[in-house]
């Protein structure tokens, strides 16, 4: 199995800014917890960040073609505002789960809505980090239990 987990625009610089708000842990600390979750469940992960809309569409395209079983997004600040995100995610026909550290819903107003969240089949938000790490094992479970039900 091979999970995706991709990564939006300033997530490369947590830890170093608003660490109120998203915490004192890097980007490279989350994959590597990540890389330790993968490896427990026994699956492949690729790990990508960009702060570019186009590179981001690329790369969720690019799943079709790389045997990606499943998605895990944070889009940041393009959760909000990006069409071009959601019509990747919605044409690849993958699971996503959605990934936010901070509460979306309780920040400000144009933060509440999310246009990526629709063609998701779920979205874990405002636990922090951590939150990563649910979204990957839900991920797993759900595409273990898709896998038993179709054999
Ligand atoms: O809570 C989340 O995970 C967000 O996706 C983080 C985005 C924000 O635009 C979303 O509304 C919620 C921001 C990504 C990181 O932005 C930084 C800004 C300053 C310093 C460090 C990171």
């Amino acid at each position: 199995m091979k999970i995706l987990v991709v990564n939006g625009p300033n997530l490369n610089l947590l830890g170093r800014r608003k660490v109120e708000v998203y915490g004192t842990i890097t980007l490279p600390e989350i994959e590597s917890r990540l890389r330790k979750v993968a490896e427990e469940l026994g699956v492949e992960m690729n790990f990508s960040q960009s702060n570019s809309e186009g590179a981001l569409v690329d790369r969720i395209g690019e799943a079709l073609f790389d045997g990606t079983d499943g998605i895990v997004i944070n889009p940041a600040a393009y959760t909000h505002t990006s069409v071009a995100v959601r019509d990747a995610l919605e044409a690849v026909r993958l699971p996503a789960i959605e990934v936010h550290i901070s509460n979306i819903h309780t920040r400000e107003e144009f933060r509440n809505h999310s246009v990526t969240a629709p063609v998701c089949v779920g979205q874990v938000v405002g636990l922090g980090a951590d939150g990563y790490e649910w979204a990957f094992r839900a991920l797993v479970r759900r595409l273990e239990c898709n896998e038993r039900e179709s054999r």
